[in-house]
């Protein structure tokens, strides 16, 4: 093993971990620790109070909940608010950074972004979704500008939305594999799954629309996070054509997941990757989404799943009824080979070590950050 990494991980300040609220960063980060763990690296995490227990520490912090940045609109700034949670966290890093070599943030905002060049020791940013707001492009690309290696994102697709995106680590994502149980052959019944944070962009309107052109059934899991964008993707479904399954813990969600015939998404942002592709290949489900952000990069088309024009339901509807070519053995088998979390460790692995690498050896001081 290389020598021993200790990663003090900072996590989302929008909601506790296992809350469903801070959506894929609650899987990568479940993933990087226990893949980092597996290696032999020491990783603790600074979380929300009332966070679920993750790699070899945590650090469960108070404070009020960070606003969303995906509800707001571009030219919003989210404030800190008052005794913010994210100060909080941020203030507890700051305070421990010396014990660990590298910090690994997992918060889409702008303090660790701003406050990184003054700490005592080396962050690694993971920015976990593409552009969203005028205020994070500013601090991301001004740290892509000055410390490149210090940023990783999911994918290409992501990373385009970014004025100097190409210039970030790309390090994909992981899901543990062997706790995916792999299904044969799917319920009789031809169910579609769609898995995620029920809001505007994950596009469930247009999953309903295909599933019920395409005469199967659609089951849904997920933290019903907007309830506007439930019952505006269900108005004109027929009754009994969408089940929605619940918020569930992951155990049970990839319990039931090998149930389904495939995995239909229908991103309408740029999906930073999709963590809920890997998971249903792991189970043997082939995915069915549009050719739109990371999960374009996740699926093979033709052989682990199919990929649509963007916004085309008659094509999502038409790939849902042509699911036969597609090899159940073969998406277990790409999840395992690319998207293990043994294969995300060992990226973000090699990641850090750039990073710590490298610290020391930038004049931040030279240009000042255009905040
Ligand atoms: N909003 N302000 C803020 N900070 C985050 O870290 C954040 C967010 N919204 C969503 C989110 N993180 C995660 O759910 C996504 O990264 C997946």
């Amino acid at each position: 093993m290389s020598r021993q990494l200790r990663v003090l991980v900072m996590s989302t300040p929008v909601g506790p971990i296992g809350s469903g609220i801070g959506g894929g960063v609650e899987m990568t980060i479940r993933a990087i620790a226990s893949g980092l763990v597996a290696l032999g690296h020491r990783v603790e995490v600074v979380a929300p109070d009332g966070s679920a227990a993750v790699g070899d520490v945590m650090h469960r912090v108070v404070g009020t909940a960070q606003p969303s940045v995906q509800l707001v609109d571009r030219s919003t700034r989210v404030p800190s608010p008052v005794g913010s949670v994210l100060a909080n966290m941020w203030n507890l890093v700051r305070s421990r950074c010396t014990d660990f070599d590298v910090v690994l943030n997992l918060a889409y905002d702008e303090l660790p972004f701003r406050e990184a060049p003054d700490l005592a020791r080396p962050v690694a940013h993971l920015v976990s979704m593409g552009s969203l707001t005028d205020a994070m492009d500013r601090v991301i690309d001004d740290t892509l500008r000055l410390a490149p290696w210090s940023v990783a994102m999911h994918s290409t697709a992501q990373a385009a939305t970014f004025l100097r995106g190409t210039a970030a680590t790309m390090i994909g994502s992981g899901v543990d594999v062997e706790d995916c149980p792999f299904v044969e052959s799917p319920h009789a019944d031809g169910r579609v799954g769609f898995v995620g944070r029920i809001s505007a962009e994950k596009g469930l309107r247009d999953a309903v629309e295909a599933c019920v052109q395409a005469r199967r059934p659609l089951h849904v899991w997920g933290y019903r996070q907007d309830e506007n964008a439930w019952n505006d993707a269900i108005a004109d479904a027929p009754p009994h054509s969408v089940t929605y399954r619940g918020f569930v813990t992951t155990e049970i969600l990839r319990s039931q997941l090998g149930e389904c015939a495939a995995l239909v998404m229908a991103p309408k942002w740029t999906e930073a990757f999709g963590n809920v592709a890997i998971e249903a290949m792991a189970c043997g489900v082939p995915v069915v989404s549009y050719r739109r952000g990371g999960p374009a990069e996740i699926v093979v088309d033709g052989e682990t799943g199919r990929l649509v024009a963007p916004d085309d339901v008659p094509g999502l509807a038409a790939a849902l009824c042509d699911l036969g070519s597609l090899s159940r053995h073969a998406c277990r088998r790409r999840a395992e080979t690319h998207f293990s979390t043994q294969a995300f460790a060992r990226r973000v692995e090699a990641w850090l070590q750039g990073v710590c690498g490298r610290f020391g050896r930038v004049d931040f001081s030279g240009t000042p950050l255009s905040f």
